[in-house]
């Protein structure tokens, strides 16, 4: 069924203007002043309402084995929360254990969200081994349609690489024209300070973040910035939670290094104090990089005022606090990693970004959705509102007034990092390629629908 969106305000990353957006075969194929609906059309009135591109989430955990555990979400839950707080393209990590063959982890993660996602998808290829058998599969695995590698500097014995692994790793992007994204931090400095810390008795969460400070994270980074520099790969920081490590970001751009950079909502909106809380309650907040001093906030509200960051994402991840967190009770090494906030990111980013004045609204969409697409080759399918593009549009209602809280989410958890939080805005009508996804805050969309969104290298 034809869908016609009337009278709403549309707002891209550049431009901001009232019109009606008329949708067929999944697609925009109009936008003007008083369409006029054919017979059989869906009018939704969007007086009053923005009308933003469908946001993306660049970096979320889904399926994921990790630390001895699974993360809670299937797609289909996870892409139901993504699409209520008004997600509609997710882009997720391929983490295959060393010993798995890349080519099997692909289609296991492809396999997993392919008949469940009610919003389209894609992923970044995580390389957590690098020998001639895994290099033909990321070669095979490009081919299908995924251009970005994700690799860990991170979690020593796991998914971390090393430093040949790396400079492999790096020319192959190059060669293939594949962006790496990255998780920079230290992986031999934690273990040590970890090892320290026990050993003094300091068990608790509350110490996770002193085993990983921020000059471990500014020294991955300074490492990435030598390999890109070394191979002229393009590479993408995920998470980047701190100045220390935005100078060293920077430092490396000022030399030419092609690099860019993603902060989360959580680094925005929770800090170092968060993760100290009293009772075990700390844990909610154990994430990686982990939440820092305060002061961060400002420096990161900045870089994405200027540019200097990217994108926000959410990196979710979730564990429950009742059986998973625990698992950390007396050692914080062991509390699976991961503060999920895949439904409220845009909602929170709105509240404290656009409404609170840090950022204009051109900045919130190309942030949360546009340069997001650019960089990882979904622009214009995704990510604007303009004829052609995917009919992924989020009508938003910034005069609405609520609570998060778990009782209320969707997500499959048991607890909410911003529990109580307020939000000064939220979805009122999302849309999945021309179909209604989700209608005041209720998801109405259909699971298995997304699509794997297959993806040109070289398209910078
Ligand atoms: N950090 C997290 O907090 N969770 C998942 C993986 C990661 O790098
Ligand atoms: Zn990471
Ligand atoms: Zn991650």
């Amino acid at each position: 069924m034809p869908l016609l969106i009337k009278n709403g305000e549309i707002v891209t990353a550049s431009e901001r203007y009232v019109a009606d957006i008329f949708c067929e075969n999944e697609t925009i194929t109009r936008i003007d002043k008083n369409i006029s609906a054919p017979p059989g059309t869906e009018v939704i009135d969007a007086t009053g309402k923005y009308v933003f591109p469908g946001f993306i989430d660049p970096h979320v955990h889904i399926y994921l084995p990790f630390m001895g555990t699974f993360a809670k979400d299937t797609h289909e839950t996870a892409s139901r929360a993504a699409l209520i707080g008004g997600t509609t393209t997710f882009i997720e990590m391929i983490c295959p254990g060393r010993e798995e063959k890349p080519l099997e982890a692909f289609e296991l993660w492809l396999g997993k969200a392919q008949g469940t996602s009610a919003c389209d998808f894609t992923f970044h290829m995580g390389v957590t081994r690098y020998d001639e058998e895994a290099e033909r599969d990321f070669k095979e695995i490009v081919r299908r349609g995924v251009s970005s590698f994700k690799i860990f500097l991170a979690y020593k014995g796991a998914l971390c690489v090393t430093d040949e692994e790396l400079y492999k790793t790096l020319c192959l992007a190059r060669k293939l024209g594949v962006i790496t994204t990255a998780h920079c931090e230290n992986a031999d400095l934690i273990v040590e300070l970890q090892k320290k810390l026990l050993a003094e008795g300091k068990t608790g969460p509350e110490f996770h973040e002193a085993s990983r400070p921020p000059v471990v994270e500014a020294e991955g980074v300074h490492h990435l910035m030598t390999f890109a520099e070394m191979t002229g790969a393009h590479v993408y920081i995920v998470h980047l939670s701190c100045e220390e490590a935005l100078r060293e970001a920077m430092a490396g751009a000022a030399r030419g290094v092609n690099v860019w950079v993603e902060t989360l909502i959580q680094y925005l909106l929770c800090d170092k104090a968060d993760a100290e809380k009293p009772n075990f309650e700390g844990a909610k907040f154990v994430m990686s990089p982990p939440l820092r001093e305060k002061k961060n906030q400002k420096v990161l509200w900045n870089a994405l005022r200027k540019g200097f960051a990217s994108t926000l994402a959410t990196d979710h991840a979730p564990f429950d606090f009742a059986t998973q967190k625990q698992m950390g009770k007396d050692d914080f090494t062991r509390i699976p990693n991961g503060i999920p906030s895949l439904e409220d990111r845009v909602n929170l980013y709105f509240t404290h970004g656009v409404q609170r004045g840090q950022i204009d609204l051109h900045t919130f969409v190309n942030t949360a959705s546009t340069h997001a697409a650019k960089l990882f080759g979904l622009f214009p399918r995704k990510g604007t509102i303009q004829p052609g593009s995917d009919a992924d549009l989020v009508i938003y209602d910034s005069n609405y007034r609520g609570k998060i809280s778990a009782k209320s989410h969707a997500m499959n958890l048991d607890y909410n990092a911003f529990e109580g939080m307020e939000i000064e805005g939220r979805p009122h009508v999302v849309t999945v390629r021309g179909r209604v996804a989700v209608r005041d805050g209720k998801f109405v969309g259909e699971a298995g629908r997304g699509k794997f969104l297959q993806r040109e290298p070289n398209h910078f």
